[in-house]
């Protein structure tokens, strides 16, 4: 079988859960075995490299990526038998990026999370997976509930919690940024050593939701001190390129660490995971795999590459 992602011992036992190759395998399609297929002849002609661009275009890597990998196919004269190769060094040094690809931590270290991303994209149920893992990991975790636009967040991240076995802080008709204030000297406290924030799903359009977030990420700005940081931005994996936009504007407006991409469990356009390391250097580093609490992935780069092309 294939030993994709380094499996913990409490998935040996559940026999239902996936594995990642299992659970990505119509990225693994999308991305290799149909790019490859669209090609016949052992030097490719102008007709294949357009299949090629075309598949790459459904995989999700972007049109300019797309062009840039079939583009050059063609001026380095690759041939058939020389495709994935070709394709599996292309998207190693895209993943390449000068980032580390696992979540900062340090055990005796306030370490804080900040999750942001639009309507739905699933950022409570990756908060709610991520407290499980911390907490199994031994830590002492805070869940804020900072989303106090939509009605009944809070309540959905109390779920999580009690789910979890972990703390929360939560007011109502609280205001979100004196929340996390709040929620950051009770974690230094009362001595915990994760504190993760929920945000409202932001349409990236919207300036005030965009505004208030900016005042989010000051006030953990300002009440830094000796911790880790983290700006994780969650995107639906089954949006694809979608995500590339959301991506810039968060960027710009809250400077993120990391991504966390939902929904990969049966999507075939994990190739955003290649357009986004392309265009903003931005790691990927956890991987939402279902609904449940155990359905979240460390991603690790030279795994996802062993995972697609063997
Ligand atoms: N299949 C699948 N569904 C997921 C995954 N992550 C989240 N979901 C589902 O996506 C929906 C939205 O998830 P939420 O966690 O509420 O999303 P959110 O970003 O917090 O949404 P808002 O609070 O409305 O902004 C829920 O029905 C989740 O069960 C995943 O990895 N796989
Ligand atoms: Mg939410």
């Amino acid at each position: 079988m294939f030993n994709f992602f380094k499996k913990k011992s409490d998935e040996k036992e559940n026999n239902e859960k996936k594995s990642l190759k299992e659970v990505l395998s119509n990225t693994i399609n999308s991305l290799v075995g149909n790019v490859i297929n669209s090609v016949q002849n052992e030097k490719i002609d102008e007709f294949e490299l357009e299949n090629i661009e075309t598949m790459l275009i459904k995989a999700d890597l972007g049109v300019d990526l797309a062009l840039e990998i079939t583009e050059e196919i063609k001026n380095k004269n690759i041939k058939l038998s020389e495709l994935k190769t070709f394709l599996k060094e292309k998207f190693s040094s895209i993943l390449n990026i000068d980032k580390d690809d696992k979540l900062k931590f340090d055990k005796d270290k306030l370490n804080i999370y900040f999750v942001v991303g639009v309507n739905g994209a699933g950022k409570t149920t990756l908060i709610g997976k991520l407290a499980n893992k911390f907490k199994k990991e031994g830590s002492k975790v805070l869940l804020v509930a900072g989303d106090t636009f939509r009605a009944a967040a809070e309540e959905q991240l109390d779920i999580w919690s009690q789910r979890a076995g972990v703390d929360i802080l939560r007011e109502d008709k609280a205001n979100s940024a004196a929340l996390v204030y709040k929620g950051i000297d009770k974690a230094r406290i009362e001595g915990y050593n994760v504190v993760i924030i929920d945000s409202a799903g932001r349409l990236q359009n919207k300036f005030n939701l965009i505004e208030e977030l900016k005042k989010i990420k000051n006030v953990i700005l300002k009440k830094l001190q000796n911790d880790n940081l983290e700006t994780i931005l969650v995107l639906d994996g089954s949006q694809g390129q979608n995500g590339l936009n959301q991506a810039l504007v968060f960027n710009e407006a809250v400077e993120i660490d990391s991504i966390a991409i939902t929904k990969l469990d049966g999507s075939a356009k994990g190739g955003i995971i290649l357009s986004i390391a392309k265009q903003l250097k931005l790691p990927a580093k956890l991987i939402g795999t279902g609904e449940k609490i155990d359905d979240l992935e460390e991603f690790n780069r030279s795994e996802f590459i062993s995972a697609l092309f063997e």
